[in-house]
């Protein structure tokens, strides 16, 4: 299996994150990919590789120009406010919900903040852009290297991906890196290509990027979106619109979900995209899942990740692994690592 890794990821380092009324600690933190790093080297997983460095225009396919021209400055723009704003992460408060505007882009960097986003527990910190930026690398290397006849790829990359839409970042995430990589199988070679998305939380940025789109499919078994984030998108009657109807596929589980009926679902959607004729999968690997999991609940344990890699090998399309979730961080290296090697050990 080809390995990408992100290794300017650590330059994405948020301090805190508004939860539940609070500045907390960042659940999202760079000892997450560390770890998956770490765990691969001990198992002597394979050559990492480092990714070529793709053009902007990659990234338009997906993300609107004046969102990442945002991304780009947001940080000096910050500093530029306040020299003390260096000390802190930059957060939104302020969001242009249903009757505002979002045609006009506001002079005020709050306002634009609110504008590109959806959350305020995705912090930008001064190496936010660079680090999201090098992932998107990764994700297209690891595309290209399944259009180059490899079976198996893995983009270990942070901040993840699945949560960022065409133009707004939350969830942790600002670029989506399962999207970026979908589109490149898509321009450089294949016809249809599926998502599968296993992160706990609904991938609501991938889902709404090729909503309307009959040439990427995109399934997901996650959380219920009653009680779960991101709590306004991941419903089951979502099944795509315009050329993409049918296209898409939610499957939420309850809260406490173990892994026998988590099983079942993914083999569901497994299924689906098997029917729709995909050529490739782009797999959005969260492992927040994890029974040991802060912010999630679904009770998979370590081993089951070896049986999600086999089933998933069984299945048998040029995968692409790209990692999301995943917040019990002493065990993320463990249990990522497991899919992979199920993966290979078929
Ligand atoms: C990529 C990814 O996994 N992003 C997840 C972002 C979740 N952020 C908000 C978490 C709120 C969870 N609330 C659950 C209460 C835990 N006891
Ligand atoms: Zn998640």
């Amino acid at each position: 299996m080809k390995l990408f890794y992100n290794e300017l990821h650590p330059r994405h380092h948020g301090r805190n994150e508004m939860f539940r009324g609070e500045l907390v600690p960042c659940f999202e933190v760079p000892a997450r990919a560390d770890f998956v790093l770490q765990e691969l080297n001990a198992r002597k997983f394979g050559v990492i590789e480092s990714a070529p460095e793709v053009p902007r225009a990659m990234l338009e396919r997906v993300h609107a120009a004046r969102y990442i021209d945002f991304l780009v400055g947001a940080w000096q723009e910050w500093v530029a406010l306040d020299p003390k704003n260096a000390e802190r992460d930059a957060i939104p408060s302020y969001w242009p919900i249903r009757t505002f505007r979002s045609d006009v882009l506001p002079a005020s960097f709050f306002a634009r903040m609110g504008l590109f986003s959806f959350d305020a527990g995705s912090p930008i910190t001064a190496g936010t852009w660079d680090a999201a930026r090098r992932g998107a690398d990764c994700a297209v290397a690891g595309a290209r290297s399944l259009l180059a006849g490899e079976r198996g790829a893995f983009a270990l990359t942070r901040p993840p991906g699945h949560h960022a839409g065409h133009d707004f970042f939350g969830g942790y995430c600002f670029l989506n890196n399962a999207a970026i990589a979908a589109q490149a199988l898509r321009d450089e070679g294949l016809e249809k290509v599926a998502v599968l998305d296993l992160d706990y939380h609904h991938g609501n940025g991938t889902q709404a990027i090729f909503y309307e789109r009959g040439d990427v499919f995109f399934a997901s078994v996650h959380g219920d979106p009653h009680t779960e984030y991101p709590y306004y998108l991941g419903y089951a009657d979502e099944r795509g619109a315009g050329a993409g109807a049918g296209c898409n596929l939610n499957l939420p589980l309850p809260r406490g979900t173990g892994f026998a009926r988590w099983r079942e679902a993914v083999a569901q959607a497994l299924t689906a995209v098997r029917t729709f004729g995909a050529e490739a999968l782009v797999l959005s690997l969260g492992v927040d899942t994890f029974e040991g999991d802060p912010i999630s609940g679904f009770g998979l344990r370590s081993d089951d990740y070896l049986r999600v890699g086999e089933d998933l090998a069984r299945f048998g399309l040029p995968t692409l692994f790209v990692f999301e979730g995943g917040y019990a961080v002493a065990e993320v290296g463990r249990n990522t690592v497991n899919v992979l090697e199920g993966f290979e050990s078929i």
